[in-house]
């Protein structure tokens, strides 16, 4: 016996990957349903080898499901999340709206996998942004080590993570740097992306950083350890898929690079990749498609008495959101539902 699952969300860049992984990691499921708005309707996705037509989110019956994996932005999370749950259906939320509730757990399996239970509160898990999990599974196998006292961490984040309107925007300029008939004025970013970089994402808060960053810190603290001193810059770069991620690393405790090398070859969702020659290192357009967060370029830190730089890659529309949304039905399935 498996499960009722729905994704609401489904024609969307991350609803699309829930419908991927689902299928790909053989999640065992009875039935599903594909969820889309009003405007989407009808709109057929693919499950597997089969094509399946979407229906209404806002009239759907969550009833007899068990698990809704929410891929629809905050706004119709607030209306349609708390009916999913009320319903009895649990639901593992995709946007920000509650991840920094204390009654509603966040989750990040290869790290906290054991605030599952805590899903009760609400009847609902919180995914975390895309740019803290991938740094998280990296910092995890350390932390548990060494201790970490603070993280800078620089972000490099493809424009997938802004939708599909988000890489609309950076074709379309692309093609018109070589083809200048046709103007493409920035719309989604603030400024050109093609041929660009942007350090800004997510609105501005009154301490100067960005939305983008603070999430980073709050997350980081409440997924990992709220001990973690955490300051980030989020930096919109012109890649498609993938996320990357400079991290420094402050340590209690000496930890020398070897070591580190060691400890993250074995650490789950991690792949080491690190030669320390031209090439042998991960870039974002290698690990589109992938599972795995990529470590590459480990290396001591000399300004610091216990310091670490390392380079971090991961699919941002994978780890960074759809997978680990069906990591957490996993971890729900395995020791909370038991049906599979
Ligand atoms: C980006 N990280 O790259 C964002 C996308 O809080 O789930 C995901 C935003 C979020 O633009």
């Amino acid at each position: 016996m498996g499960y009722k699952v729905v994704v609401a969300g489904a024609t969307g860049n991350v609803g699309r990957e829930m419908l991927n992984i689902l299928a790909e990691r053989e999640f065992p499921v009875d039935e599903i349903a594909a969820l889309a708005s009003r405007k989407s309707l009808g709109t057929e996705v693919s499950f597997g080898d089969k094509t399946i037509k979407t229906k209404d989110l806002a009239t759907f019956d969550f009833t007899g499901w068990d698990i809704a994996l929410f891929a629809v932005g905050s706004g119709p999370t607030k209306e349609y999340a708390p009916k999913a749950a009320a319903a009895g259906c649990i639901v593992i939320d995709n946007s920000s709206l509650y991840r920094y509730d204390p009654e509603i757990p966040l989750i990040v399996p290869e790290v906290n996998a054991d605030a599952i239970h805590m899903y009760k509160n609400k009847n609902i898990i919180a995914n975390p942004n895309c740019s803290t999990a991938q740094m998280v599974v990296a910092l995890k196998p350390l932390h548990d080590r060494a201790k970490i006292k603070r993280v800078v961490v620089s972000t490099y984040q493809s424009v997938s993570g802004a939708g599909k309107e988000g890489m609309d925007e950076l074709w379309d300029q692309t093609k018109a740097v070589y083809n200048p008939v046709q103007e493409v004025p920035p719309k989604k970013f603030s400024k050109q992306i093609a041929f660009n970089v942007i350090p800004h994402i997510d609105v501005f808060l009154d301490s100067g950083e960005t939305k983008e960053e603070w999430k980073m810190v709050a997350e980081t603290k409440k997924i990992l350890d709220p001990a973690i001193k955490v300051t980030a810059t989020c930096v919109r770069v012109p890649v498609f898929v993938g996320h990357s991620e400079a991290i420094n690393i402050e340590f209690e405790e000496p930890l020398d690079w070897q070591e580190a090398q060691d400890i993250l070859r074995e650490a789950p969702g991690v792949m080491l990749v690190d030669k320390r020659e031209a090439g042998g290192y991960i870039t974002p357009i290698e690990c589109v498609g992938e599972f795995a967060t990529y470590i590459s370029r480990v290396r001591q830190d000399s300004t610091v008495e216990n310091g670490l730089n390392l380079w971090c890659v991961s699919d941002n529309l994978r780890k960074g959101a759809a997978l680990n949304a069906v990591q957490i039905a996993e971890v729900l399935g395995q020791r909370v539902l038991k049906k599979g």
